[in-house]
């Protein structure tokens, strides 16, 4: 099993996306393991999109992500990081597909609604960013195995 963060961005807040955009995750079949809804501050903004400091649109991703409240998730399954960023479409909402979070909801890359990990090592380390241990659940589904072969 892998996990994956998702985050609800200010704009999904804002716009009352958050139960839509929980349940496109939940009835794709990912386990919920960690959830909650808080203020991001700068400096964990920054550590979060270090990878993009310099960038043109750094400055104005950091006011972005720190506009609001945001939901802060941990999503557990097969694949979760690669099946959450297909759930979520590309970064350019403009060119993402239809049936995706971005792709129906949203129109520009600086409003686009969702975050997720983009592989095993940011997942990792952006989960521990947001989450101790003990706020992580282990838990069994009852659906498990009807979603799990
Ligand atoms: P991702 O969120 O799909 O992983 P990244 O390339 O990692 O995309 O970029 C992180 C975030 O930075 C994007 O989701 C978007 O909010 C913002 N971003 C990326 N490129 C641009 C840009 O050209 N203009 C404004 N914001 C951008
Ligand atoms: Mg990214």
């Amino acid at each position: 099993m892998e996990r994956t963060l998702i985050l609800i961005k200010p704009d999904g807040v804002q716009r009352g996306l958050i139960g839509e955009v929980i349940g496109r995750f939940e009835r794709r079949g990912l386990r919920l393991v960690g959830m909650k809804f808080m203020q991001m501050s700068r400096e964990l903004a920054m550590r979060h999109y270090a990878a993009h400091e310099g960038k043109p649109f750094f400055p104005g991703l950091i006011d972005y992500i720190t506009s609001g409240p945001i939901v802060a998730m941990v999503w557990e399954g097969k694949q979760a990081i690669a099946v959450a960023r297909k759930t979520m479409g590309i970064t350019r909402p403009a060119e993402a597909e239809p049936g995706t979070i971005r792709g129906d909801f949203a129109l520009e890359v600086g409003r686009n609604i969702v975050h997720g990990s983009d592989g095993p090592e940011s997942a990792a380390g952006e989960v521990a960013l947001y989450f101790s241990p003990e706020e992580l659940v282990d838990w069994a589904r009852e659906t498990d195995r009807w979603i799990f072969e």
